[in-house]
């Protein structure tokens, strides 16, 4: 595909956007900037628009470059795309050009931790491995170096304007209700999502999922919790990683813990053997790694109280796979603090997990209502900050308090990242 001369509009100047004006710019395009903002601090020296899109200017593009946080469905891009311009992703411009080996990551939760955990095993084996996608590094900057392989976290808004990539592996790890808001209903979040199977060679899929496993093509290998004779599974009596029946991961070695990060181990490791990493690096790698900052990340036993951030617990199928995993070590009470933006979720799948295993419920944010309606036992707050003190005067020896909203953050803060540092600030302050 050549891009000299071509006039190309790029939607969206976050990290993607300028990834993709940068690669754009390096293939002799002439790129025009477009960003619904009405002022942008950055200088750029391209034809920038901002504000409402030009759609003047959408259809007589050669090509639409949409950044991930900018919906497909928006008229302005609808008419162009009526008016014949093809619209594409930086994943679709990565897939174009790359011809390094990729091993592809999707599903509406665990896709940061198994992408670092493939990360780390092919590490151990001693090869040049990048990672790179919706983990917040843009793609196409990974076509600059070179690499044995490259794993990409990919989202379903990624995935959604991405046509021809070709992974090595790939796997789609679960798929709960995620950005409906977006997608409309949980069918085409699920179309999307599997996707990353089409042109893939090694399929790598989880048996115990349905919505997750592919409809009309054969799993290279599965894995699951569920026994299995072929594939990998758990062995969770005897602390095992099972490969086709065997041990071969010491679970009980591993720092990683939880229902959920055993399946986390075992889709990484699935997508790491079939990329050929010899069977010691995948256990190296699988027992080495102490897992990612706010994702159910104890920060304080201050009272004899485990205080665990869980803050990029943005959807339900999180906070479900937080409670179910804490809940075989609890000796005490639950104490939960939930609620942000909902982003369209049906929150009903909790009450029954909230009614058995809840003890109070503190909720916040723009959708925290709804969440304390499934909950008798609900205190409404304000604040990250009130929500803290309020689980302490309810909290004793013991017991947990745990933040895993079940929604976004972007209600009351500006990332995940800053409303988990909030609750950590806020617990360390109570403990003096
Ligand atoms: N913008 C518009 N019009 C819109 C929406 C946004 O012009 O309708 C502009 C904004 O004004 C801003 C820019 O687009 O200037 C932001 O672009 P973006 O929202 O696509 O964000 P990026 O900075 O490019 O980051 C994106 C991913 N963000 C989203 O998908 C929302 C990052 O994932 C990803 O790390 C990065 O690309 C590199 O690949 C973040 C994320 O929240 C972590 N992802 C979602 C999730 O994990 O749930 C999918
Ligand atoms: P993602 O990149 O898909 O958002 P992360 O690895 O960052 O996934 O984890 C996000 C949230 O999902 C955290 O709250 C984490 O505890 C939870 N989580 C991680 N792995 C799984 C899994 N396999 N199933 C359900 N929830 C999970």
């Amino acid at each position: 595909m050549s891009l000299v001369n071509k006039n190309i509009v790029v939607i969206g100047m976050g990290l993607t956007g300028l990834s993709c004006v940068r690669f754009l710019l390096a293939k002799g395009a002439n790129v025009t900037a477009m960003d619904s903002r009405n002022e942008l601090t950055l200088k750029l020296d391209i034809p920038l628009v901002l504000g409402e899109l030009s759609i003047a200017k959408l259809i007589q593009a050669d090509l639409i470059v949409l950044s991930p946080g900018v919906d497909f469905y928006t008229p302005a891009i609808q008419q162009a795309i009526n008016a014949g311009v093809h619209v594409v992703g930086d994943i679709e411009l990565f897939a174009q050009f790359n011809d390094v080996p990729v091993i592809a990551i999707t599903g509406s939760n665990g896709k940061s931790t198994v992408t670092h955990l493939v990360v780390d095993m092919c590490k151990a084996a001693g090869k040049k491995v990048l990672m790179g996608g919706n983990i917040g590094v843009p793609a196409l900057d990974l076509l600059e170096q070179s690499a044995d392989v490259i794993v990409l976290e990919l989202s379903s808004f990624q995935l959604e304007t991405t046509y021809s990539l070709t992974p090595l592996a790939a796997t789609v790890l679960n798929i709960t209700e995620d950005h409906l808001d977006r997608h409309g209903d949980l069918a085409s979040y699920q179309q999307i999502k599997l996707s990353i199977y089409q042109n893939c060679q090694f399929m790598v899929c989880n048996r115990d999922d349905i919505l997750s496993y592919p409809t009309n093509c054969e799993a290279t290998i599965t894995y699951g919790l569920s026994q299995s004779s072929s594939g990998f599974s758990w062995d969770k009596d005897n602390a095992c990683i099972l490969l086709d029946d065997k041990p071969y991961i010491d679970s009980g070695r591993c720092l990683l813990v939880g229902a959920h990060n055993m399946l986390n181990i075992q889709a990484a490791a699935a997508l790491a053997k079939v990329f050929g990493i010899d069977d010691d690096s995948i256990r190296q790698g699988a027992q080495k790694f102490g897992g990612l900052p706010h994702r159910c990340q104890t920060v304080s036993m201050f009272n004899n109280v485990r205080w665990i951030n869980d803050s990029k617990a943005t959807n339900v199928g999180a906070t479900l796979a937080a409670i179910n995993g804490l809940v075989s070590n609890l000796k005490g009470k639950l104490i939960l603090i939930a609620g942000g933006e909902g982003k369209g979720a049906d929150f009903t799948v909790l009450k029954q997990c909230f009614t058995q295993f809840v003890s109070v419920l503190i909720t916040l944010g723009k959708d925290g209502d709804k969440i304390a309606a499934l909950h008798n036992n609900n205190i409404k707050v304000e604040t990250i900050q009130e929500a803290v003190l309020v689980a302490a005067k309810h909290s004793q020896s013991g017991d947990i308090v745990l933040l895993s909203p079940a929604c976004a953050s972007l209600d009351m803060f500006v990332s995940y990242q800053q409303r988990g540092d909030c609750f950590s600030h806020a617990v360390q302050e109570l403990a003096g």
